[in-house]
């Protein structure tokens, strides 16, 4: 689609990067205006929710909007509708595979960087830093060189939701240890490359403080 037949979206979930900020670093990516709706009234609005869950994407064509659950849904229909799922079959399929894995991190990361809410043991917490985290950073650096594809992203020659999705993980471990990409170099060059996307920079100049540090 082109600028001017995409439809209006509004991103609504709660004003933190949570499952959202992968979303609106796609929008950034793929240079789609949104509106960014921050829920402070949940109990409210969750009855009126498909799942009574957030994040939604709500999409609006002239008189019809649809509403959208679950982050994996959204990243991946804004993937296809912004053109961000990569140009062939294959890439399709690289895009798909890189994301499950960013979001396998992902899934171990959430119960260190949320540990208070969770109650995640402090030796689980432990473990995560000293080897799982290692484990992850290899296996992305293996999926960025990888020789059967071309191009510095990690579905080919241009960047997807997948870069979206391994960027974002990199960067919410980030908040935590600043120096996690010091052995890593090509994942430093590829963090560094995406942040320098003229649009993606822009928004990493005005979106809110990443809750992480906090947690
Ligand atoms: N699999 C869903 C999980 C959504 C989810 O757990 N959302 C949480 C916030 S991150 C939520 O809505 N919590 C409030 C509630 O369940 O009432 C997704 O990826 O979108």
């Amino acid at each position: 689609m082109t600028q001017s037949t995409l439809p209006t979206f509004e991103l609504i979930y709660f004003p933190i990067h949570g499952r959202a900020e992968m979303l609106r670093l796609t929008f950034a990516l793929g240079q789609a205006p949104f509106t960014d709706v921050a829920v402070t009234d949940w109990a409210t609005l969750k009855p009126q929710m498909p799942l009574g869950q957030l994040p939604v994407l709500k999409e609006t064509h002239g008189d019809k909007s649809c509403l959208i659950p679950q982050s994996g849904a959204i990243i991946r229909h804004l993937g296809r509708v912004l053109n961000l799922y990569g140009q062939t079959e294959i890439e399709h399929t690289v895009v798909d595979y890189v994301l499950e894995t960013a979001m396998d991190w992902r899934a171990k990361f959430m119960p260190v960087a949320y540990a208070r809410m969770f109650g995640t043991a402090q030796e689980l917490v432990d473990k995560y830093w000293s080897e799982g985290l290692d484990h992850h950073l290899r296996v992305m650096e293996k999926l960025l060189a990888s020789p059967s594809k071309s191009g510095p992203w990690f579905a080919g020659e241009s960047p997807t939701i997948a870069d979206v999705a391994v960027w974002e993980t990199i960067d919410s471990n980030l908040t935590k240890r600043a120096d996690l990409l010091d052995r890593y170099p090509t994942l430093r060059a590829f963090y560094d490359r995406f942040a320098a996307i003229p649009s993606v920079a822009a928004h990493l100049s005005s979106r809110r403080p990443s809750e992480h540090r906090q947690a």
